[in-house]
């Protein structure tokens, strides 16, 4: 039986009984599935799971136990779940040409702690990109533990070109001499120069991480440069342009021994992977989450089919084509375009807020989220910006003519903050665009 594909209906396998036992949740998932059918989706760290990575999520294997790593749990009845958990770490080692991997971080932010547990002592100092300037909460921000227990410092872009310039960013290493540089985003739409930041880590001692969570689909297709070498670890979410299920991973291109003069309370010279997975159990998690990880091994085997290098082409395109549109209707993009599956929007020259703007165009169905740009005077709960991503929208087949009708949607949207009537109506064109396109674009494994 075909599920949400070309429909819209509930998965009846997992649905059904959630519809006889519990109306509440299930009418809740069914306002959340009408939501995410009916509008365009434009957050730039979501995506749309293959109907296959949503099955392994509500599977069974949630009910099992198995802290530790395959062939080494501290709970009986893993013989199963270890091979789960084995594929999905062979098939991510050979998507990005890693030698090492762990695939039981919960979350992005929870592989960045464990980088940070491994390899850090409270108050060492960090280097990040400023959260203001499209940086990531847990690269250092102060409301969130790795501003808290480490000295975090920032580089940004500059205020002309909205790039960061790599050759600052070399020099500000050089000063600080920090222990971890973080390299990576949230809403930063240009590549990075990962040999420029790593040959100056080389030079003071520093560890250099690179957090692809955004643009890792397109990393691993070689759409952008490839951290795997540059980088000391890589850590990613999975649930972005990658399509898998919510979740982190941590990844080494090269595995080495006593890190950075690392050693154990007791003197014992350890590898880094080692550090590594003790950091993510026992030191920051307990349990991994054995549906999840089979989710992943699923979603990991797509990305290495020909059918996802052709969604990630039809990403870049669809970004690229979006950010041209938007410039054209007179709208400033921060750093004028875009290399990957986003762009930042500065709404100074349209004089409408960040907030207002993400407010107009849910009135549409359009979703976005509102964001600061770099040296914004507006405070993060208003901002000036918006940010936009495709990889949720060319999931659900949406081609670059399309594109150009939805940029089309949005600044008539926009040019209407507060005309009720004519918001309704641009959401029933949006409607109209979407209702053909199913939740479950994704092709079978290739
Ligand atoms: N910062 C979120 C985003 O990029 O939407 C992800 O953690």
């Amino acid at each position: 039986m075909l599920l949400f594909k070309n429909s819209g209906i509930f998965a009846p396998h997992i649905l059904t009984t959630i519809m006889n036992r519990d109306s509440q949740i299930f009418d809740l998932i069914k306002q959340e599935n009408k939501r995410q059918l009916d509008g365009i989706e434009l957050i730039a760290s979501e995506n749309f799971v293959s109907e296959q990575v949503m099955e392994a999520m509500g599977s069974i294997l949630t009910n099992k136990y198995a802290e530790g790593l395959p062939g080494k749990r501290y709970y009986g009845g893993c013989e199963v779940v270890d091979q789960i958990e084995t594929l999905a770490i062979d098939r991510l080692k050979e998507l990005f040409g890693a030698t090492w991997a762990n695939v039981q971080p919960h979350s992005g932010a929870q592989a960045n702690m464990a980088v940070f547990s491994a390899f850090l002592n409270p108050g060492d100092k960090i280097l990040g990109f400023d959260l203001s300037h499209g940086g990531h909460l847990s690269h250092g921000s102060p409301v969130n533990v790795s501003g808290k227990w480490f000295d975090a410092n920032f580089y940004g872009v500059e205020k002309e070109t909205g790039l960061i310039d790599f050759d600052k960013v070399a020099n500000q290493i050089l000063d600080l001499k920090p222990k971890l540089v973080i390299a990576g985003a949230s809403a930063y739409s240009r590549d990075w120069d990962y040999a420029k930041m790593r040959k100056a880590c080389d030079q003071v001692g520093a560890m250099l991480l690179a957090d692809i969570s955004h643009p890792s689909g397109l990393i691993a297709k070689g759409f952008l440069n490839d951290p795997m070498q540059e980088c000391h670890i890589i850590t990613t979410t999975t649930h972005k342009t990658l399509r898998g299920p919510r979740g982190g991973v941590i990844m080494m291109g090269n595995d080495f021994e006593n890190p950075f003069g690392l050693k154990t309370m007791k003197g014992v010279t350890k590898k880094m992977s080692q550090v590594l997975d003790g950091a993510v159990f026992p030191g920051t998690q307990g349990g991994p989450l054995e549906h999840v990880i089979a989710a992943k091994a699923i979603a990991f085997q797509e990305a290495l089919s020909d059918d996802y290098t052709d969604y990630m082409k039809q990403v870049k395109l669809n970004a690229s084509v979006m950010a041209s549109e938007m410039i054209k209707k007179g709208y400033s993009i921060i750093s004028g375009g875009t290399d990957n599956h986003s762009m930042l929007i500065d709404l100074r020259s349209k004089d409408i807020s960040g907030k207002v703007a993400e407010a107009v165009l849910g009135q549409a169905h359009i979703t976005t989220n509102k964001n600061m740009v770099p040296f914004d005077d507006k405070s993060p709960f208003v901002t000036s910006g918006i940010r936009f991503g495709t990889g949720a929208i060319t999931s659900r087949g949406v081609n670059a003519n399309e594109i150009v009708e939805i940029v089309d949607l949005i600044d008539e949207a926009l040019m209407n903050a507060g005309n009720d009537s004519k918001l309704s109506a641009i959401g029933q064109k949006v409607n109209s665009l979407m209702v053909g396109k199913p939740l479950f674009a994704t092709p079978v494994i290739g």
